[in-house]
């Protein structure tokens, strides 16, 4: 190998998560190294087009499959695919070895205008500041995206700040998805300068370069890890159930 530039993978970042509760039942099939193709069906048209919208511009593969307590309201299935894309998304990113780290964008939708900085860090955060102007698009309720993108955060282990406005709440969402996507795209690429992780500690948050990884500090924000079955979900009844590896 003479090109720096081509650095082998230690592994597949895949992740194939199940998530169960007396409210949902939601399983997320993610490889952050796929080519943008998306199958997405939770039910809530608009947020399947948002998720669609995202695997295509971040350039992941995603398959998204939810039963949801619809019949009460579109929340439960909201929330609960987006804290199990964030496990996906942090069991395929694994130890984090070799990634940019950061990531930012800023996406334009016509009128509307969206800017994504991310950490994968394993500290979840959100600063979100989407000014939406009415109650609904389409089957999904606007309030129920800063509570996805939250929810997403929470379990992914990263820091989200997410600005956008305009005019239009369809073009609003969609341009956040999008340069969340085009920021989340950055930061899982490989810096093929960086030798381990990025971070003067040695370790991204609660990852380690081990196999079995350290907890999060924050206990509402554990998820299953490398090696575990089943852990208590953030919301009450839920539990993880993670696939091995193909
Ligand atoms: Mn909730």
């Amino acid at each position: 190998m003479t090109d720096e530039t081509i650095r082998p993978r230690a592994g597949a970042r895949r992740a194939d998560v199940r998530r169960t509760t007396r409210e949902t039942d939601v399983r997320v099939v993610l490889d952050l190294d796929g080519t943008g193709e998306a199958r997405i069906a939770t039910g809530v048209g608009f947020y399947d087009h948002l998720l669609t919208s995202l695997a295509h511009h971040a350039l992941f593969d995603l398959e998204i499959g939810a039963s949801g307590d619809l019949h009460v309201d579109e929340h439960h299935t909201v929330e609960d695919v987006a804290l199990t894309l964030g496990a996906a998304f942090r069991r395929a990113l694994g130890d984090a070895a070799g990634i940019a780290r950061f990531g930012e964008a800023r996406v334009p939708m016509d009128e509307a205008l969206a800017e994504a900085v991310v950490d994968c860090a394993g500290r979840p955060y959100t600063v979100l500041a989407l000014a939406f102007r009415g109650e609904r698009v389409g089957a999904l309720p606007t309030q129920l995206i800063p509570h996805a993108l939250e929810s997403f955060a929470r379990e992914a282990g990263v820091t989200l700040h997410l600005h956008a406005e305009g005019a239009n709440d369809h073009h609003v969402a969609e341009a956040t998805f999008k340069a969340l996507a085009r920021a989340l795209r950055r930061a899982v690429a490989d810096d093929p300068r960086r030798v381990g992780v990025a971070s003067t500690k040695g370790s991204l948050g609660g990852r380690s370069t081990d196999t079995t990884l350290a907890a999060p500090d924050d206990e509402d924000a554990a998820v299953a890890d490398v090696g575990t079955a089943d852990v208590a979900a953030p919301r009450a009844g839920g539990a993880h159930k993670e696939s091995p590896e193909p």
